[in-house]
């Protein structure tokens, strides 16, 4: 049954906020201009600004999937998952996300920094900008968070208590169906344009359907760190100096591989559209990204280690095969990301902006990355760039 609770109208938003004790300084309400932005497949985002250019962004969860409408109702208990990976990792990665103002959580709203000064990494690399350094930070954000919040660095029992609290079936089942079972046994809500018909036939292999069994199992079973859970692009905000990860409301106990993989994946998709728009320096900084998010992480994880909490076990040798294992399965897991988005339900303006032609060769360049990611498992950053390069120059 689909929850019923009050939702936000922007000429609402000024009142709401008055009544909200946490909130009322923060903005002159009397001045106060609102807008709803939300883009994504889920929530209702507004920005509010009053006239000195002081700002917050309230954002509810609706008790559906926007994406598809009331016909999918959805737990807006989501809202409660966020507002904890912004409580969690705010202890230890407060530079990398925007600052948290507080959560009704009757009406599932969160309160947060106004970031309409940084833009949406999807978009920055969409229309081909440059922000250095943003991938770096995220691979730093996803090293603190998988030490500071997994067995590594906090002791045995408060991970099993933290774990305990983020389960979240619904969220979890979104991306176990869409991103890491449907790209490869068909679905009836899979589309993706006619030129690609064959491409998509082509991920339907019982190999490659085993390797997404693998991919899922490793997903539902293995809860490492209070992961950020949908880190693709879209949920990263950029500005020259600054980045910070929102959107968190897929965070559960689960594979740290996972959150390295979702900003791999567009960088494959990048590339692809870089390289039918003939944007080749930009193509050739994206290639560097891959490492970039990959050095970071580690350099920062290495960095934490020697707090780890149990050194009887977790030594160097167990450090570095953790590490290699991960690098490992982020490569995998940003291939059966990137399928979703040229076969499965929720695409990506990326592609989806380009002309049928391009788009087509630049999905087609996508799908052919995605097998070879999965067949030929890549063990490092520097393989999956090799990859993704050799089979968007291919056309
Ligand atoms: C039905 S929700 C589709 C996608 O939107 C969210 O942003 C997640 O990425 C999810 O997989
Ligand atoms: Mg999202």
């Amino acid at each position: 049954m689909t929850e019923s609770y009050e939702l936000l109208e922007p000429e609402k938003v000024a009142a709401y906020i008055d009544s909200r004790a946490d909130l009322a300084a923060r903005v002159d309400t009397s001045t106060l201009d609102v807008t709803e932005v939300g883009d994504g497949n889920l929530n209702l985002v507004f920005v509010c600004k009053d006239a000195s250019g002081r700002g917050l962004v309230l954002k509810q969860a609706l008790p559906y999937v926007r994406l598809v409408g009331p016909s999918w109702p959805f737990t807006p208990k989501r809202a409660v998952a966020e507002a904890r990976a912004y409580e969690v990792h705010g202890r230890f990665a407060a530079e990398y996300l925007p600052e948290f103002y507080g959560f009704d959580e009757p009406r599932y709203i969160l309160a947060m920094e106004d970031l309409t000064d940084h833009r949406v990494w999807r978009g920055a690399l969409t229309d081909g900008e440059r922000h250095d350094g943003a991938a770096a930070d995220i691979g730093r954000y996803v090293a603190r968070v998988a030490f500071h919040t997994s067995l590594f660095g906090i002791e045995a029992k408060a991970v099993k208590e933290l774990a305990a609290a983020a389960i979240s079936p619904e969220l979890c089942e979104i991306t176990e169906d869409l991103v890491l079972t449907e790209p490869f046994s068909g679905a009836e809500r899979n589309w993706f344009q006619d030129e690609l018909a064959a491409a998509a036939a082509s991920l339907q292999t019982d190999e490659l359907k085993a390797r997404a069994g693998e991919l899922k199992w490793a997903f539902m079973t293995r809860a490492e760190a209070l992961i950020h859970g949908d880190l693709h692009t879209g949920s990263v905000m950029v500005r020259d100096g600054s980045t910070r990860a929102f959107d968190s409301e897929f965070t559960f106990y689960g594979p740290v591989a996972f959150d390295l993989a979702l900003p791999w994946s567009n960088f494959i998709v990048t590339l692809a559209r870089d390289a039918v728009l003939g944007r080749a320096e930009h193509g050739a900084w994206v290639e560097t990204l891959f490492e970039e998010l990959w050095d970071a992480f580690e350099a920062e994880f290495r960095s934490l280690w020697p707090g780890v909490v149990d050194p009887r076990v977790f030594n160097e040798l167990y450090l570095e095969r953790w590490l290699a294992q991960t690098q490992r399965d982020a490569a995998a897991f940003a291939a059966t990301e990137a399928a979703r988005r040229i076969v499965g339900l929720a695409h990506v303006p990326d592609l989806e902006t380009l002309d049928v032609e391009p788009r087509a060769v630049a999905g087609r360049a996508v799908i052919e990355t995605v097998k070879r990611l999965l067949l030929d498992r890549p063990d490092t950053a520097g393989e999956v760039r090799a990859i993704a390069r050799e089979e968007v120059a291919r056309g």
